[in-house]
């Protein structure tokens, strides 16, 4: 890759395209309530590998289905959701996940597992054999179709529209600060390989199920403006998911909306969780930096979080109150 601002990049790059060549059984993984850029960057390395020859599986945990709508029409191509019989001959390749508290796959960490940590957190903890972490790039979609060059692959349609998505939406469609010439070049050698844009756009962002535009209203209803503005919280609760007959990825984007106001350095999504009473913490916290001298993943970190500068999140089972005061106190350190 053009950007080697991280040591031993290279040779690391190096290390991953050898271990994949060289093995022959793999499972991709990512982490839980997979985005764009997780669920792109598993279904391309997936096809990479079969087209390789290689006997490859793609893991997502039962929990996470069903998938956010707008990634419904992604081929799931070699799916299993439990660890398979032979896991322990395969090469487990992770794709986005800064560390391994965030990913369902508790059942893949074993003595002697064989692991490939592919990533672009910065706060990724290099928790594999083989790592490969570019924080200089845009989304792990990025990583993968440097990688699908070095391994000989070109790309096809299926791996072109899968990497897009996770290009269009880490970057914000090319508008956050992530975006980099390199993006657009990769656009550009994606579309050459059959992306119709057009028709990405309407299956990702438009096709909205009314239930999402409920609860974004209800988002928008729930604001509360903390310290001038400069902190925003809103809070949906599993009622709002109800009375919106919203599904738990519907809340998805609706921070964003928070962000773009005038005097905001921080918006923060406060949700209740739908799923799983594992025993996990009820809220989820989305936060989302408007301010470049604020860095939202030392907030989350705190929280046994994580994520990048300018988006990150944290599982918390604080009251609303205290949350908020930790929120306002963490906000103003870094102001
Ligand atoms: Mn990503």
């Amino acid at each position: 890759m053009d950007a080697m601002t991280e040591d031993g990049h290279a040779s690391n790059r190096e290390q991953v395209l050898d271990a994949l060549r060289d093995a022959d059984k793999f499972v991709v993984i990512s982490h839980e309530h997979p985005d764009g850029d997780a669920l792109g960057s598993l279904v391309a390395m997936q096809e990479i590998l079969t087209l390789l020859g290689k006997s490859s599986l793609m893991f997502i945990d039962s929990g996470d289905f069903p998938l956010p709508q707008e990634y419904s029409f992604l081929s799931l191509d070699g799916l299993i959701e439990a660890p398979p019989a032979d896991v322990d001959q395969r090469t487990i390749v992770f794709l986005d996940c800064g560390n391994l508290e965030r990913t369902p796959a508790a059942a893949f960490e074993r003595a002697g597992a064989n692991i490939i940590n592919i990533d672009h957190h910065h706060d990724n903890t290099r928790f594999g054999n083989v790592n490969l972490v570019v924080p200089d790039a845009s989304c792990t979609a990025e990583i993968v179709w440097d990688l699908m060059h070095g391994l000989g692959v070109k790309p096809t349609k299926t791996i072109a529209e899968a990497l897009y998505i996770g290009l269009i939406t880490d970057t914000g469609r090319f508008m956050y600060e992530n975006t980099g010439a390199r993006a657009h070049v990769m656009a550009a050698e994606l579309i050459a390989a059959g992306v119709d844009v057009h028709d990405i756009y309407r299956r990702v962002y438009e096709d909205v199920p009314y239930g999402k535009l409920a609860l974004l209203a209800r988002g928008l209803a729930n604001v509360e403006r903390y310290d001038d503005g400069r902190l925003a919280v809103t809070t949906l609760s599993a009622e709002d998911f109800n009375d919106a007959g919203a599904e738990e990825s519907y809340s998805e984007g609706v921070v964003d909306h928070l962000r773009s106001v005038r005097g905001t350095a921080v918006a923060a999504l406060v949700r209740e969780r739908l799923s799983n009473g594992d025993g996990r913490p009820a809220h989820k916290v989305s936060l989302r930096a408007t301010d470049e001298r604020v860095d939202v993943s030392r907030i989350a970190r705190e929280q046994g979080g994580g994520g990048h500068r300018q988006a990150a999140g944290f599982d918390t089972a604080m009251s609303h109150d205290d949350l908020v005061a930790f929120l306002r106190e963490q906000v103003a350190a870094q102001l």
